[in-house]
């Protein structure tokens, strides 16, 4: 196995041992290298046929859930991928007799040409051909590391675009661009301004492809709407939910419905607390916990169940292996997973079995809900209190946390960021500094949480709405943009904001270790992207 695609990258370099950092086995690393291989030849026939006008559902729907599935603590289950593999083998051989059909010429590429086998020693054989090691040997560490960019780009894009698609929301432009951005990669052209301009266009895509799920979200649940959560937890039976699927928790909402047990949210899934159509059910409680990397702790402590409805699954202890559940594209070996009937009830027996909370701790609540709706409805006030100078400048602190140490920065960062200054948040790095008292200007907050990282379109709709009224650009806006980073949507994120033509992020805790000098020298220049320093140094940089 070799894998650079997180953060936690073992020495900042690569996870090139029997298993990941992230616990990932060398064999399910080296499957989702050859699943995104066999998901490419799916793609070229797509692409070609789209060509001819004749589009697949099916296959739309397969490439988005396999490079969904190969995302950073999704699925670490051999099984689950094989059968992936199998599917892909499948849609690539019905689409080539289509393309066969309809008079096309055999694909020749290695990709097109690939053939499933069973056998996890031949898998692993053809994985080797085809991973991060064998592409660097072919072309280089550089033009590889812009190749993976554009790829993990891809991997988080297909992330927002499931999660749009579950709801009802897609949009065929979209489809057509992953078969073509795959298409593009399996050519093997490696002209790195080529590469660069396709990672680029990724970033753009992933623009429309964010504000698919924010109708999806917002069409299906309402606007957020500034809540108070409590982050304590009261007597009773209980269930967690983690993940990022706003669907799977109304499921859970309802099935639940007047059984006695009170439903908590962990991780990313604290923002839902603030939509109407998810708030309006009594049991909907409050928070449970802090952010991924902490829930082997957490998890084992919590009296009650605990789902999982996507990343960040690590794994389970075996105090609450009985106890947790995974459903959709998240799966861990030897955890029960619900399948797509979403019957929930075996969650909610292992509920009613186990003890749930004995008291009721002492309430402490925090606030959040604060989208594109919330803050834009409070436009005139913060235009009012930055023009009589009671805002400075606006922090956006966002993206995922982690078990580094170096993440402290964030907490730091946010503790530092003077009093007339204002925090706009979203994403699981919050948790780094969301309990804490930041205060208000006039009786706006001064930390605003957006939500998920999948409200990246809030905070882009927001900055361009500020500059609007302030009749500049978002780069000519009093806000500066201090990201964290972990798995492969803030890759894609931070793409679409340098779309945007964003300036002078700073990214943190360390760089991706599949950005090479070259590219970081393009991403300096024209971007003025640099790495996080220390507190004192960027806010005096930033604020003078
Ligand atoms: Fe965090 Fe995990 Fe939302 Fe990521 S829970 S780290 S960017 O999957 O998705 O922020
Ligand atoms: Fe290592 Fe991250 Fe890959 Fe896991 S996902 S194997 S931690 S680089």
């Amino acid at each position: 196995m070799f894998c650079y695609q997180c953060e936690q990258t073992m020495k900042g370099q690569g996870c090139n041992l029997a298993q990941g950092v992230c616990g990932k086995s060398a064999v399910v690393s080296d499957q989702q290298d050859l699943l995104l291989y066999a998901t490419q030849a799916v793609a070229m026939y797509a692409h070609a046929l789209r060509g001819m006008g004749k589009t697949y559902p099916d296959a739309d729907k397969f490439v988005v859930e396999a490079l969904f599935t190969t995302i950073t603590n999704v699925n670490f289950d051999e099984n689950r991928i094989d059968l992936l593999l199998q599917k892909a083998n499948d849609i690539r051989n019905f689409l080539r007799s289509e393309w066969a059909a309809a008079g096309g010429a055999t694909l020749a590429n290695g990709a097109a040409a690939w053939k499933y086998d069973a056998n996890r020693s031949v898998q692993m054989a053809q994985a080797a051909d085809v991973g991060i090691k064998a592409r660097e040997l072919m072309w280089g560490e550089e033009a590889a590391g812009v190749y993976y960019l554009i790829v993990f780009g891809l991997k988080g894009m297909a992330a927002y675009a499931d999660h749009a698609l579950v709801l009802g929301q897609k949009d065929d432009s979209v489809f057509a661009f992953f078969h073509e951005a795959l298409d593009f990669l399996a050519q093997e052209q490696f002209d790195l301004n080529a590469l660069v301009a396709m990672a680029l266009r990724t970033g753009a895509v992933n623009i429309r492809v964010m504000e698919l799920l924010d109708a999806g979200n917002t069409g299906t649940y309402g606007h957020p709407v500034p809540t108070s959560v409590p982050v304590t937890t009261k007597a009773g039976k209980a269930i967690v939910v983690s993940g990022h699927d706003l669907r799977d928790l109304q499921l859970l909402l309802e099935q639940t419905a007047g059984k006695g047990i009170n439903i908590y949210t962990h991780g990313e899934m604290l923002p839902t607390h603030a939509y109407p159509e998810l708030k309006k059910h009594p049991h909907f409680y409050g928070n449970y916990g802090s952010a991924w990397q902490n829930q082997q702790n957490e998890f084992d402590a919590f009296p009650g169940a605990i789902l999982m409805t996507t990343n960040c699954i690590q794994k389970p202890r075996p105090s609450y292996n009985d106890r947790i559940f995974t459903t959709g594209l998240v799966a861990f070996p030897g955890v029960k997973h619900i399948g797509a009937d979403k019957d929930f009830s075996p969650v909610i027996a292992a509920a009613l079995a186990a003890p749930g909370f004995v008291e009721d701790e002492p309430k402490k609540e925090i606030l959040v809900g604060f989208g594109r709706n919330a803050v834009l409805g409070a436009a005139e006030k913060v235009i009012d209190l930055v023009q009589r100078g009671k805002i400075r400048h606006f922090f956006l602190v966002g993206g995922c946390d982690g078990a580094k140490p170096g993440r402290n920065y964030y907490t730091e960062l946010a503790q530092s960021i003077p009093q007339d200054c204002v925090i706009l948040t979203l994403a699981c790095g919050k948790y780094r500094f969301n309990k804490l008292e930041f205060g208000d200007i006039e009786g706006l907050p001064r930390l605003l949480d957006i939500g998920q990282c999948n409200d990246a379109y809030s905070a882009v709709k927001i900055a361009m709405a500020l500059a609007d009224a302030f009749k500049t650009e978002v780069n000519g806006l009093p806000l500066s943009m201090i990201l964290s980073w972990y798995e492969q949507k803030a890759v894609v994120i931070l793409l679409s904001l340098l779309n945007l033509g964003i300036k002078n992020i700073k990214l943190g805790p360390s760089l991706p270790a599949f950005i090479k000098p070259a590219v970081l020298n393009v991403l300096v220049e024209k971007f003025g992207i640099a790495p996080t320093t220390t507190v004192e140094a960027d806010l005096k940089e930033i604020l003078g």
